[in-house]
């Protein structure tokens, strides 16, 4: 199968790229940077796309005639509250061109990633799927319209359009301009540095993902079949620990990690914003969704791997 990815330089992309090539898939990395450094030892084409460019997406498109899109490009939460304008652009913007590339094309699947951004404050924990979305970010807005549109799209055009609501994802790879950066980058700089200051209050807590949990979602949703799915965006959870809770985890695997908490007022009323935990059980019925990794699961399988990507780093 031949699969486009926007975005494909981000935290999600170079994972999803990455597992899609392991299983066979012809794969092609899109973004409007260039490929990133950990991906050149892989034989993946790599085009230049500005999502917000609609003839440059009708281009691509019509010349990949890919038969799904992973359409990922996007800004996060916090980066996103910097620049709202170009937040809409590259979110809102982005995901129409998508869409209408896709229509115009024939292309038979798209792919989306929603997030908890979409949820607002005042709602019950753990969320459902089908609440009043109230975002009070400009990427939680944009997110909940891709999901309208994505749906819209589905039913006047009958484009296959799925979609999953990630939690804040953690992984090895450096995540950019979001609010949920400070739960990967307590491993991070820990392992860097012996230390980090947090930017949450130590109770913060946000439903949480490993990245494997989250790219095997994104792919069992793309493959499930079509009449077993009664709804086109789905929650999927996995873990929701305090702050604190993710420090003590990190201090358990890197004895001496000194972790501290000084809140930003602007990024903690974000997370204030979100639920503490998501309920999934649509995922889990509709097509089996499950996730294999709680905190110290992660921990344990994170932790020897940025190790690793220091070493390499550092011997360079
Ligand atoms: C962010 O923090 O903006 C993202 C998200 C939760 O979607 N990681």
């Amino acid at each position: 199968m031949k699969v486009l990815v926007t975005g494909a330089g981000g935290q999600v992309g170079q994972d999803l790229i990455a597992a899609l090539a392991d299983r066979g898939h012809v794969v092609h990395g899109s973004d409007v940077a260039s490929r990133p450094m950990a991906m050149t030892a892989r034989d993946i084409a790599w085009h230049h796309l500005d999502v917000t460019d609609l003839s440059q997406v009708r281009q691509v498109l019509g010349r990949l005639r890919p038969d799904v899109v992973f359409h990922l490009a996007a800004i996060l939460s916090a980066r996103g509250e910097e620049d709202p304008g170009l937040t809409y652009a590259v979110n809102q913007g982005g995901t129409h061109n998508l869409l209408e590339a896709c229509r115009e094309y024939r292309i038979r699947q798209l792919m989306f990633t929603s997030t908890i951004a979409v949820f607002g404050p005042g709602l019950p924990d753990p969320v459902p799927d089908d609440v009043s979305l109230r975002p009070r970010t400009m990427y939680g807005v944009t997110k909940v319209a891709g999901e309208l549109l994505g749906e819209y799209y589905a039913a006047r055009y009958d484009l296959d359009f799925r979609a999953v609501r990630f939690p804040g994802l953690i992984s090895a790879t450096l995540p950019g301009g979001g609010t949920s950066d400070y739960a990967p980058l307590m491993y991070v700089e820990s392992l860097r540095c012996g230390r980090y200051e947090a930017f949450c209050r130590p109770e913060a807590r946000i439903p949480l993902m490993y990245m494997p949990d989250g790219i095997r979602a994104l792919v069992e949703l793309a493959n499930a079949p079509r009449e077993r799915l009664k709804r086109c965006v789905y929650n999927i959870a996995a873990f929701s620990p305090a702050a604190s809770e993710i420090a003590d985890s990190v201090r358990r695997a890197v004895p001496g990690a000194e972790i501290t908490f000084k809140p930003d007022p602007i990024r903690q009323s974000i997370l204030d914003s979100w639920p503490d935990a998501l309920d999934d059980t649509c995922a889990r019925e509709d097509w089996g969704w499950q996730p294999e990794y709680d905190l110290e699961a992660m921990t344990d399988d994170l932790v020897p791997q940025i190790r690793q990507l220091i070493g390499v780093q550092a011997s360079k």
